[in-house]
């Protein structure tokens, strides 16, 4: 048997995520992220910004991010242009 005081733990502490994979849950800006200024933005930087729930997926979403792959985020490599 379960009690109301149990469901209300359980649905207070469920996740707040809407669906699993949602692309654009506000990640921090590029100014946001690069800490010391300047111009790029490394791995630890990026995931320092991030909320805990995000930090899950940061390093996939920075993958991603890096285009060439040498491990800093270029301000272009952040924001890149909405495709067409
Ligand atoms: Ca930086
Ligand atoms: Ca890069």
């Amino acid at each position: 048997m379960i009690s109301a005081l149990t469901v209300a733990a359980f649905l207070f502490a469920a996740p707040a995520t809407p669906e699993p994979g949602a692309p654009s849950q506000q990640f921090p800006d590029f100014a946001a992220c690069d800490a010391n200024r300047d111009g790029k933005v490394t791995k630890a930087e990026f995931i320092a910004a991030l909320t805990t729930d995000q930090k899950k997926i940061g390093e996939r979403v920075f993958a991603a991010r890096d285009a060439n792959k040498d491990g800093v985020l270029s301000r272009e490599e952040f924001n890149p242009p909405a495709p067409k």
